[in-house]
């Protein structure tokens, strides 16, 4: 069964992303995400100009082969792009050996762990009183576990607090805008807002909040200290991680549960953070980390040390990610939480897909392969548009420092 054909196709349904689809020499297809928030077609042109060429006649069922191939075989290794690309092949792949197969992925992945995926929704708001609205909100929809997150008093806009609710996106403008950020006022402020939502939801419900890479290690900890009544189920990204040692001091200072990945593409990202036990999620998923193939080696590494998944499913991952995230969550021993962003109603179109919400738990279901495709016609319906992510700067004009 060869690869006959490799189309990348760009569309932007409220948001951009960009997938592949593989078609075989027996007519079979599968489909790989390749989206990267911002910076979309540069992963488009890689893909195009770079690898499709070496996919056609290739024998689709070598799914490692071919994943070693463009990881070894391109000599300039890592990076967002690069990995992004590689993870669309590797997921089609997969897609298509299901198919094949007449199978869901997670069945040849070993088959089931658990009877659902436990996802986490977003609450974000301007105020307490507003961000509690919200998580009821997500609690009356039956999640389980909820991310916290609202505006610092005496900023003008707070990165991951946007004006829509459950359809929220933060890439918003061709050209960046930029924001402001002050440390002092998150770190007096953050502690407060949770002190709020455990009195109002009691004890029981998972808490997550995420610091997008905001803080230095010894503010961290801080936070982390200042957190430790709440019962925080992760504090995220608390720091970059470029400097995987920095996460040491925090943990040397609270028991806050510290999760971190959305941005790293290989092992060698957190191999470091995962074998001295310095984190307990690793949040990198299927689109980011080369696919399936290689987000196994992860969770299979963390699952050595005590560290659970715990995957991003932000809007910018596409369902054709979300799917492949599933299949993956429900058949590893050391499955966490899986985030979960709901997509608009022109995306769930332009991708339709198998996967259901239930009481507080995704679903992959039984269709052969991932169960989700993309509607060509539909998608052409949606031209790119340049958006990107937000700058930051600090109060006094610098660009945020890390
Ligand atoms: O593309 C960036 C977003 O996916 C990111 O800002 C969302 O931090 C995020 C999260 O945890 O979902
Ligand atoms: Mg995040």
């Amino acid at each position: 069964m060869r690869i006959v054909d490799a189309r990348v196709i760009v569309t932007c349904p409220g948001r951009n992303f960009v997938t592949l689809k593989i078609v075989t020499s027996d007519g079979v297809t599968g489909v790989g995400d390749a989206t990267l928030n911002g910076r979309e077609l540069a992963v488009a042109s890689y893909l195009r100009d770079h690898v499709v060429p070496t996919l056609i006649g290739r024998d689709a069922s070598r799914i490692e082969d071919t994943w070693q191939y463009l990881y070894r075989g391109a000599y300039w290794r890592r990076g967002p792009v690069t990995m992004s690309a590689i993870a669309a092949v590797d997921t089609a792949l997969w897609d298509i050996k299901g198919k094949v197969a007449g199978l869901p992925v997670y069945q040849l992945l070993g088959g089931r762990c658990r009877d659902g995926v436990t996802v986490y929704g977003h609450a974000n708001a301007e105020t307490v009183p507003e961000v509690l609205a919200e998580v009821a909100r997500y609690v009356d929809l039956g999640y389980r576990a909820v991310r916290v997150q609202t505006a610092v008093p005496g900023l003008p806009a707070t990165y991951g607090v946007g004006k829509d609710r459950m359809f929220y996106e933060p890439a918003d403008a061709a050209i960046p805008t930029e924001t402001t950020w002050s440390t002092e006022r998150y770190l007096v402020h953050t502690p407060q807002v949770f002190a709020a939502v455990r009195d109002e939801f009691g004890p029981h419900l998972k808490l997550l909040h995420d610091a997008h890479h905001r803080l230095t290690p010894i503010e961290a900890a801080r936070l982390g200290k200042d957190l430790e009544p709440y019962r925080l189920t992760w504090l995220e990204d608390p720091v970059p991680a470029e400097l995987q040692e920095g996460f040491r001091l925090i943990r040397q200072h609270t028991t806050t549960p510290i999760a971190v990945g959305e941005v790293f593409n290989t092992i060698f990202d957190c191999q470091q953070l995962i074998t001295e036990q310095l984190i307990d999620y690793v949040r990198t998923t299927v689109v980011r980390a080369g696919g399936i193939s290689h987000l196994r080696r992860i969770f299979d590494l963390a699952a050595l040390h005590h560290v659970r998944s715990g995957s991003h499913g932000a809007t910018d991952l596409s369902p054709v990610c979300m799917a492949a995230a599933l299949h993956v969550d429900l058949s590893i021993p050391n499955f966490g939480l899986q985030e979960y962003m709901r997509h608009t109603e022109a995306t769930d179109e332009v991708f339709p897909h198998a996967y259901r919400f239930a009481d507080g738990y995704l679903h992959p279901g039984e269709e052969p392969g991932l169960g989700v495709d993309i509607d060509e016609s539909a998608a052409a319906r949606y031209p790119y548009a340049p958006a990107s992510l937000p700058v930051n700067r600090l109060t006094d004009g610098s660009m945020h420092n890390w």
